[in-house]
């Protein structure tokens, strides 16, 4: 797999997704919200869709579908996702990413998706009765981000090898259709101390929607007891904090709510040792709660009252969608095109 040189000079545009498979949590928040706000601020066309075609990849419930696309969309818009300025919609409103998605598997190669490490954590043992759509899940984020020509894409850790199987499709379909430049080569933006969040009941497993254990996340909708009540409970081991990072490696759930303090203060996990250098967990604990709830009690506050209002939110929800088909309408024709679709 290689890339070509990038040879787009469109503007920049930014895209990201969430899937509506259970609450969001503050792995989501700060591996990838909280730089959706930052790009939207300054000032860049923003698209952000709650995914529900990627939703249908596992079992999931008809009935509910609609109202986990309305709360994940109200999740987005209370951690400062602005609909003013950026795009929020559903991913299944835009038909032009189901067929973009379609002409990518036309393009992507069957051994580049086996390598993909996502799948086979998620299919697990029995990777035969997993749907096409999981395995090939990354094909239709690809075109999630080439719908739009995105050119930069803020996400967590684990989406990387994503992206750059979205970069390895986008110039395959310029190598194979001679139309170097169509697609810009979409850059992943993963940044900040909070890429990679993990359980706070396992520190060698990612925080995750699907954790069975409500104890292992902290959600967006949590109120302030709730967050202080599951930081208390968060597996520990008895040493005191260290006064080196590399001291931490060996302690994945130390280091992980180091990482968490980092990632909401806005500072990086030196600067917390530095701070709290030889303290307990009985003192950090304490200080961390305090934190998460002066960052995280406001986004539940304007959570709890966006879903008292899903006629708003619908609303926001169609004016995004009406907003992404204008951009992705045009880039699906011209694809036509350059494939050779009747029309
Ligand atoms: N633990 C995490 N740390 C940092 N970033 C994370 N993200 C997810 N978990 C963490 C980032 O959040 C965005 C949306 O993810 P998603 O909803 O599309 O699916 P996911 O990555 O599969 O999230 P979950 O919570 O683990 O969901 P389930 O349990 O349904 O599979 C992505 O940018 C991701 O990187």
């Amino acid at each position: 797999m290689t890339d070509t040189a990038p040879t787009y000079s469109g503007p920049q545009r930014i895209l990201s997704g969430m899937q509506p498979t259970g609450g969001l949590h503050l792995g989501n928040y700060l591996g990838a919200l909280v730089n959706w706000v930052a790009l939207q601020e300054r000032g860049a066309a923003c698209f952000y869709c709650v995914v529900d075609l990627h939703a249908i990849t596992m079992p999931h419930n008809p009935a509910e579908l609609p109202d986990a696309v309305r709360k994940a969309a109200a999740a987005y818009i209370a951690s400062g996702v602005d609909p003013e300025k950026s795009a929020v919609f559903a991913q299944s409103s835009v038909t032009a990413h189901a067929e973009l998605a379609w002409i990518f598997q036309c393009v992507a190669r069957l051994g580049w998706l086996e390598r993909m490490t996502q799948f086979k954590d998620k299919a697990g043992k029995d990777k035969e009765r997993a749907s096409v759509g999981l395995f090939t899940y990354p094909v239709l984020q690809a075109a999630d981000i080439l719908v739009y020509k995105a050119t930069h894409v803020p996400v967590g850790e684990d989406q990387k090898q994503h992206l750059e199987l979205s970069r390895d499709i986008a110039a395959r379909f310029m190598r194979d259709f001679d139309c170097d430049g169509f697609f810009p080569l979409p850059e992943p933006v993963i940044q900040g101390a909070g890429t990679r969040i993990m359980s706070l009941k396992d520190g060698l497993k990612k925080m995750s929607k699907s954790d069975p254990s409500d104890l292992s996340r902290i959600n967006l909708s949590d109120d302030a007891d709730t967050i202080a009540r599951k930081i208390k409970k968060a597996k520990t081991d008895p040493a005191a904090l260290p006064d080196n990072v590399e001291a931490l490696a060996d302690r994945p759930e130390a280091a992980n709510l180091v990482g968490i303090y980092a990632a909401l203060a806005g500072s990086s996990k030196e600067q917390v040792i530095a701070e709290f250098a030889g303290q307990g967990f009985g003192a950090f604990k304490p200080k961390l709660a305090e934190l998460a709830v002066e960052r995280l009690a406001p986004v539940a506050n304007e959570y709890a009252r966006l879903i008292n209002d899903p006629a708003e939110i619908d609303r926001v929800l169609a004016k995004g969608a009406e907003r992404a088909r204008t951009v992705a309408g045009p880039v699906i024709a011209e694809v036509k095109d350059v494939v050779g679709f009747w029309r």
